[in-house]
């Protein structure tokens, strides 16, 4: 099995962090998507990351789905069983992905346009949407227990993203937020692999 990723990409760190977890160890395969690599684009026409390839040559994407495949192949590791609490990690893995999304789309739109087309509106509109889901992350916090889940491994990538893209513009009035990533390492040791 082989994840291709990118040590910067926040949905390539969620799924690095969950399979290791659950104690699958895919080969990892660091790639530039910028170049379209061949083997990535095989595993995923999208040509985005993560991408898994199982050992069988089936090409899964995209993070979600992956979190989903690892969860089946390791017997529910990642989600739980209960209708309602796996409703609850569904929504926080949404949450914190889609705070990904609009970060990226800022990150994108100052790195793909040149300077003078760089439209300021979205990425505002985009910095309010990041806002609105931290204020409602900090407001509901997610209990986090002895066992990780997918959505615990969402919001810790998204959290080590944020600060590596938009380092101390988010911590303000948001305590609880502030303080995650020091609670999930003690409960996932291993992410001390994935802060640099
Ligand atoms: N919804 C997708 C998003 C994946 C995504 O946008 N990945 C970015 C890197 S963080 C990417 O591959 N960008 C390159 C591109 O879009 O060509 C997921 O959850 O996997």
């Amino acid at each position: 099995m082989k994840i291709f990723y990118s040590a910067n990409s926040p949905y390539s760190t969620k799924v690095r962090m969950a399979a290791l977890y659950a104690g699958l160890a895919p080969e990892e395969i660091a790639v530039d998507t910028s170049a379209d690599p061949a083997e990535l684009l095989a595993a995923n026409p999208l040509g985005k990351i993560p991408a898994l390839q199982t050992d069988d040559g089936l090409g899964v994407y995209d993070s979600r789905a992956i979190m989903n495949y690892i969860d089946r192949q390791t017997r529910g590791s990642l989600y739980p069983r209960n209708a309602v609490k796996r409703t609850e990690v569904d929504i926080l893995e949404a949450t914190a992905d889609g705070i990904c999304d609009s970060l990226l789309s800022i990150v994108y739109e100052r790195r793909m346009r040149p300077e003078e087309k760089v439209y300021q509106p979205w990425i505002d509109r985009q910095w309010q949407k990041v806002e609105r889901a931290l204020d409602h992350l900090e407001a509901n916090m997610p209990r986090l227990g002895k066992k990780p889940n997918a959505g615990h491994f969402a919001l810790a990538a998204m959290l080590r993203y944020i600060e590596l893209r938009f380092a101390g513009k988010w911590q303000r009035g948001r305590p609880k937020l502030k303080r995650y990533l020091t609670r999930f390492e003690a409960v996932f040791p291993e992410f001390a692999q994935f802060k640099d």
